[in-house]
């Protein structure tokens, strides 16, 4: 029978194996913290036991605490009182890390007196990544192995490291290149042997390090991440390692960290946690559905956005054909590709080997017949609904049965381009962001008659690209750029009634977004709106008129602002002014001053009716895939969780009212709440239910 336990306990020949099981990844759920307790009080007890080792089952060793437990009620043991348990334990106890030590997992191993570990373990503490700081002595022992000043960035910053890394920093003792259970008992029966004072790294201050190399470490951590509370929270626990006693420090520790459990900001960072992996549950899939082999890929179109998408698959590893009609346009494309490239390497992000190995990967053609022997072929060409009809009916003779036909339309009919072929059920949109390359948001459009087999292909291959798939329906602009299409509207339509372009921005940024919808229109080129506005009988009234003057961004040295000697941040132009005041008079629309609330409510209330709207529709099949598609797509500020999960934290009811608020008082029927948030609003729901409305 199997032990259901999820800690398990065997003695031989004097060593204790306290063995957790608690899949996927051995979190730190109460049971595991209970049967740890029991396990080391057992082994402390019993004469025939003269060391123990920690192992764990499956990929990874400990993924830290239990997630899903925060913001609960906590139930006893608490992990810190699990840790005291093992630092006062009298015999030799050595961690055997297998896979990831995460947070807890990592804290777990450094109360024990050694770590040994196999090659492919990663060590960290990335609480901050939850808007936490290490809440069970990892900011106090990890300091006190490696140096306040190594240890202090790991945490702040939250990044894993690797063995080999770990075993040059000191954090393990020892790799173990064959059986790591092997390699830990014989490490913690020499220990044993030694019948030496156990090594505590509570007593270790002598490691810490000097203080003045550690308040230099804290002054550049804070000066990377001057407004993030958890990593500043990180350098005050570890600056207690120099001021207080090892039991104070912890007290603090701790306090630091439930106080920031409570923090808003933590809350969200939890729920993006949880949002992203739930992406990963395809609704309506069967379970046993296999993806299919993907070996070899083709991208068709070389302009920018092509390059970019072949260099995805040439970094993920995957030998990709650029295909173009022209020997002058691949020629341009392949130069893109290699300056891009170029700029890396000059970085110093990119070996020059390395750079080298990816180009080779990249094979440039003339012909669409280039893609016979491809297992996914990518269309990214202009967007034109004929060009890629003719294109995938081309496809659907020249490649080869079973390969997966994606198009990168950012808001064409997928199902349109899939009636191009005979085969719809293989072809689907895989809409990737610019910079393809660095934008880690992939939409993944589903089709009418898209089979589950080519949904999990691309969903599976868009991981192995480094990607967040998420997988939604095919509607204009899918779920990202048709909220991003609301928001746009609105701050267009703020300017007419008399805001700024710097007020629209400012107000955005204050959001806690990374740049203003002008700023980043600037930099993207204005062009690229006005085409698609051209072809999709839309107008934006200043918009198109910057484009008229010629104002198309940042590349044109104007564009909402001015960037006079190649500049690259603008500065407002009375003359861009002078245009907006016009259009609001020739369209009789009244300008008045307009406060920074109603410009940001006005731009993000808007996104979240628009959401609504989505889920109801089952475009998107949950809220929190419309977060993930904001967080990687759009740099939604990631402590604000996305926008469906602002516009629950302030209930359908609050947005909706506000909504009608500024649609009365704008005179703007685009702001009149849908009656799919109107219904949350009345009824008291949240959004979820219009996704199971949906379902
Ligand atoms: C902490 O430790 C605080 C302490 O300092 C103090 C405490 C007092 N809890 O990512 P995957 C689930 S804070 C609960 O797809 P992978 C995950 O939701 C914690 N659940 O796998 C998913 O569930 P489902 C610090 C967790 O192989 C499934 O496991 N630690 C946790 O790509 C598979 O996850 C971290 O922040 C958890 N801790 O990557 C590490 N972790 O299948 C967080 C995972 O239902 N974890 N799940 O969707 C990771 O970074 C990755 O999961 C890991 C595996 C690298 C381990």
């Amino acid at each position: 029978m199997v032990d259901a336990r999820p800690v398990g306990f065997a003695v031989t020949e004097g060593v204790a194996v306290i063995r957790i099981a608690n899949p996927p990844v051995n979190a730190l759920s109460a049971p595991v913290r209970a049967g740890l307790s029991e396990a080391i009080a057992q082994a402390s007890a019993d004469p025939a036991v003269r060391a123990i080792v920690i192992a764990a089952e499956g990929r990874t060793f400990i993924a830290g605490a239990d997630i899903s437990e925060f913001g609960k009620t906590p139930v006893p043991p608490t992990l810190p009182q699990v840790i005291a348990t093992l630092d006062a334990c009298p015999k030799p106890i050595v961690a055997a890390i297998g896979g990831a030590a995460l947070g807890g997992g990592l804290e777990v191993a450094l109360a024990c007196h050694a770590r040994v570990a196999s090659p492919n373990a990663k060590l960290g503490l990335p609480e901050v990544k939850l808007g936490l700081v290490p809440g069970a002595g990892g900011t106090q022992r990890l300091p006190r192995l490696i140096g306040a000043a190594q240890a202090l960035p790991l945490m702040a910053e939250g990044t894993a490291i690797n063995a080999a890394e770990a075993l040059r920093l000191g954090i393990l003792d020892a790799m173990a290149e064959g059986d790591l259970l092997a390699a830990a008992r014989q490490h913690v029966l020499a220990l044993a042997e030694a019948g030496d004072p156990l090594p505590r790294l509570r007593d270790r201050w002598d490691r810490l390090g000097p203080r003045e190399a550690f308040e230099a470490a804290a002054a550049a951590v804070l000066k990377r991440a001057a407004d993030h509370p958890a990593a500043a929270a990180c350098v005050d626990c570890v600056r207690a390692a120099f001021e207080k006693s090892f039991e104070e420090a912890l007290t603090f520790e701790r306090e630091t960290f439930l106080r920031l459990m409570q923090d808003e900001r933590s809350k969200a960072l939890r729920h993006v946690f949880f949002a992203e992996r739930a992406t990963a549950q395809i609704p309506g899939q069967p379970r046993d559905t296999q993806p299919r082999r993907i070996e070899h890929a083709a991208v068709v179109g070389a302009g920018t956005m092509g390059g970019g998408i072949a260099m995805v698959f040439a970094n993920a590893g995957i030998p990709v054909t650029l295909i173009e009609t022209h020997q002058e346009a691949l020629g341009r494309g392949l130069e893109r590709v290699a300056g891009t490239y170029a700029i890396s390497v000059q970085r110093g992000s990119l070996a020059p080997e390395e750079r080298d190995r990816r180009l080779a990967r990249i094979e440039g053609r003339v012909g669409l017949e280039a893609a016979a022997t491809a297992d996914v072929v990518v269309e990214a060409v202009f967007e034109d609904l004929e060009l890629k009809r003719e294109i995938f009916g081309s496809l659907d003779r020249i490649a080869k049965p079973g390969a997966l036909l994606a198009s990168n339309t950012s808001y064409l009919d997928i199902d349109a381009i899939a009636q191009a072929t005979a085969r719809p059920g293989d072809v689907l949109g895989m809409h990737f962001f610019s910079p393809a390359n660095v934008m880690k948001l992939l939409e993944v459009v589903r089709g009418a008659a898209t089979t589950s087999e080519a949904l999990a292909t691309a969903v599976e291959l868009g991981k192995r690209l480094g990607k967040v798939p998420v997988v939604v329906g095919s509607c204009h602009g899918f779920v990202g750029n048709r909220m991003l299409a609301r928001r746009s509207a609105q701050a267009e339509r703020l300017l007419l009634e008399g805001a700024s372009p710097e007020e629209v921005d400012a107000a955005l940024v204050a959001f806690g977004f990374r740049m203003g919808p002008f700023a980043m229109i600037d930099l993207a080129g204005l062009d690229i709106g006005w085409r698609t506005r051209k072809a999709t009988g839309k107008t934006a009234p200043v918009a198109d008129a910057l484009c008229e003057a010629g104002r198309l961004g940042q590349k044109a040295g104007r564009g909402y602002y001015d960037y006079a000697g190649g500049a690259r941040q603008g500065t407002p132009d009375p003359a861009v002014q002078q245009l907006i005041e016009r259009i609001s008079a020739q369209l009789g629309i009244p300008r008045r001053a307009i406060g920074r609330e109603e410009i940001t409510e006005r731009l993000i209330f808007p996104m979240i009716d628009e959401g609504a709207r989505i889920l109801e529709e089952g475009i998107a099949a949950r809220p929190g895939d419309i977060d993930v598609v904001w967080l990687n797509g759009y740099s939604w500020p990631a402590w604000r969780g996305g926008p469906m999960y602002y516009g629950a934290t302030l209930g359908a009811a609050h947005v909706a009212q506000r909504l009608a608020a500024y649609a009365e008082r704008s005179d703007d029927e685009s702001l009149r709440p849908s009656a799919a948030l109107s219904r949350l609003a009345r009824e008291g729901l949240g959004f979820e239910a219009l996704a199971r409305t949906a379902a």
